[in-house]
């Protein structure tokens, strides 16, 4: 008589617990849905600004969304774990039920971080695709030259170039709304273009050329580094990005040319280049 009575009260108690659980679920999800934010509507989260172009927008939302899933999981699991030490706090002495060999909370625990970390890799996957993927007609292609330790700037369709030094920084010009497809190329050692405006950055390789396109859709002048540790000078490898509208494009491509900074450095350097010792030569087009 004795034991039916506990039973049907700890037959409640699970109940009320199952439904506590069940509950704090659809709050949750609930609070999630109705919120109806879409990535841009957020503001920024730690690490990253916003971009100043085009593919630069897409990266962004990825980022963005991967933070409103990663809060989503987190205020989940802080939840549950609240509910659970709540509803399952100590009451007596005896040791609580062990549950051991569950398989369908095994599979739970195995299926949904997979599950999480496949959504994070398809959505990944698709962005990186997009924004790499080649323009057919780019309204200007650029070979950017890392070399130590500085840049060179080959605008390939003027064929008009710019050179750094680390004493003297150098600056990449590009017209607003059109494209510039970038190859990056390097004589000596691995270095990194990035310009953290453009939420881009990609290596730059001896003897393969990399490139990506970007479409700058903010004016104002930008920061930009060697994101690779490529020796004792690295971190005078730096330079400056102007987003500029299309006519000051092509006065200072004017003024280049009116410069004598005419043709392909294709080591980077002015003298490597007059002593015939060529670099990496995987730019083509214009040159
Ligand atoms: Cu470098």
């Amino acid at each position: 008589m004795i034991g039916s009575k506990s039973a049907r009260r700890l037959g409640a108690v699970s109940r009320r617990k199952r439904r506590a659980g069940r509950a704090l679920l659809v709050t949750a999800s609930a609070a999630l849905v109705l919120t109806g934010c879409s990535p841009s509507d957020i503001p920024p989260m730690i690490g990253i600004r916003k971009p100043a172009s085009v593919q630069g927008d897409r990266m962004y939302s990825l980022w963005q969304g991967s933070w409103v899933a990663a809060w989503a999981i987190g205020a989940l699991v802080w939840g549950l774990i609240l509910w659970a030490v709540i509803a399952y706090r100590r009451r007596s002495q005896a040791a609580p039920v062990q549950t051991r060999y569950n398989m369908p909370i095994e599979i739970l625990y195995t299926v949904v971080p997979l599950f999480i970390v496949m959504v994070l890799f398809a959505f990944t996957a698709r962005d990186e695709s997009r924004v790499l993927q080649p323009v057919a007609h780019p309204a200007q292609t650029i070979n950017v030259v890392g070399y130590r330790w500085s840049w060179t700037f080959n605008y390939l369709d003027e064929k008009v170039y710019d050179i750094g030094t680390p004493d003297q920084v150098p600056t990449l010009w590009l017209p607003i709304h059109e494209t510039t497809n970038f190859k990056l190329t390097s004589p000596d050692v691995i270095h990194s273009f990035w310009i953290p405006a453009f939420l881009m950055k990609m290596d730059v390789i001896p003897g393969r050329t990399n490139q990506f396109p970007v479409t700058p859709n903010a004016l104002g002048t930008f920061p930009g580094r060697c994101a690779e540790l490529c020796g004792v000078d690295h971190t005078r490898m730096i330079f400056q990005v102007k987003v500029v509208t299309q006519t000051e494009f092509d006065a200072h491509i004017a003024a280049l040319r009116a410069a004598g900074q005419v043709g392909l450095l294709v080591t980077g350097r002015v003298d490597n280049n007059a002593n015939g010792k060529q670099g990496n030569t995987g730019v083509g087009g214009g040159s």
